[in-house]
């Protein structure tokens, strides 16, 4: 088994004492971090495939969590050159009712590679919460939402909704997220979608350059 696929394999059964050390021989090894990173959510689709399957349950869907969430810190210092051009602040969060967050936080990794100072109000975050986070922090740009689950697709649409009504300006709304597309983004309101971190980058750059 190569060590990349180790680093999958580990990470699907949650091996949160091995993968820090897998990852660093991956890279020692010389694989990509960028093709590193994709074992490790092709190995989340796994675990997400075998829980839809019933054949694990949430906290094995849980620790396998941990166990990518160890593995992407050692990526970090591996991941996109940070930006020496400043882009103002994006505020980030998982909407109201949704935990999950591994995604979200690749996805702010790879804003502030691109030069945004990223203020991350982590998971379950409300309306209100994601208002006064603008009105508390200077030079916001950018409010980027993230909902993995179809019955919080709900609380996108009242965020998105909620900071268009509060009046506050000189930002753009972008949401992603497994269950999101396109289509749903426009129906919305929000101004931007992206189907991963990567072009959630690329993006938002495009986005506050437009403002
Ligand atoms: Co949950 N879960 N989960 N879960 N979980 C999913 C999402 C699910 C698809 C699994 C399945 O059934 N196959 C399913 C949702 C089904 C649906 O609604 N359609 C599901 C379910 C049902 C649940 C619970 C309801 C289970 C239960 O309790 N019975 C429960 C809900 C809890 C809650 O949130 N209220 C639950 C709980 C959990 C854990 C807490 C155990 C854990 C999360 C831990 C954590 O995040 N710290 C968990 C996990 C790990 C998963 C899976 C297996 C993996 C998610 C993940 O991290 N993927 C997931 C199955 C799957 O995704 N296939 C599943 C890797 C990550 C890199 O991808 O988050 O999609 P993702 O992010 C991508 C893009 O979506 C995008 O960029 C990222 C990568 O480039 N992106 C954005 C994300 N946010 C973005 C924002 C943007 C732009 C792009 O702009 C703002």
């Amino acid at each position: 088994m190569s060590k990349i696929e180790e680093v999958k394999s580990n990470v699907e059964a949650g091996k949160t004492k091995l993968i820090q050390g897998l990852v660093r021989e991956a890279l020692d090894e010389g694989y990509a971090a960028g093709d590193i990173l994709q074992a490790m959510i092709d190995a989340m689709g796994t675990v997400g495939d075998k829980f839809s399957a019933g054949t694990i349950f949430v906290p094995e869907m849980l620790i396998a969590a941990k166990a990518m969430s160890l593995g992407v810190g050692v990526l970090k210092p591996h991941m996109a050159e940070t930006s020496s051009v400043s882009l103002g602040t994006c505020i980030i969060g998982t909407v109201q009712g949704d935990l999950h967050d591994i995604g979200k936080n690749l996805v702010t990794m790879m804003l502030e590679s691109a030069g945004f100072t990223m203020i991350d109000l982590g998971v379950d975050v409300s309306p209100e919460k994601f208002i006064q986070a603008v009105k508390d922090n200077e030079n916001v740009k950018l409010v980027a939402c993230s909902g993995l689950l179809s019955t919080t697709m709900p609380a996108l649409q009242s965020t998105v909704a909620a900071l268009k009504e509060s009046g506050l300006t000189g930002f753009k709304t972008m949401v992603g997220g497994a269950p999101v597309t396109q289509e749903f983004a426009d129906k919305i309101g929000a101004d931007a979608y992206a189907p991963d971190a990567g072009s959630a980058a690329v993006k938002a750059k495009k986005l506050v350059a437009a403002t």
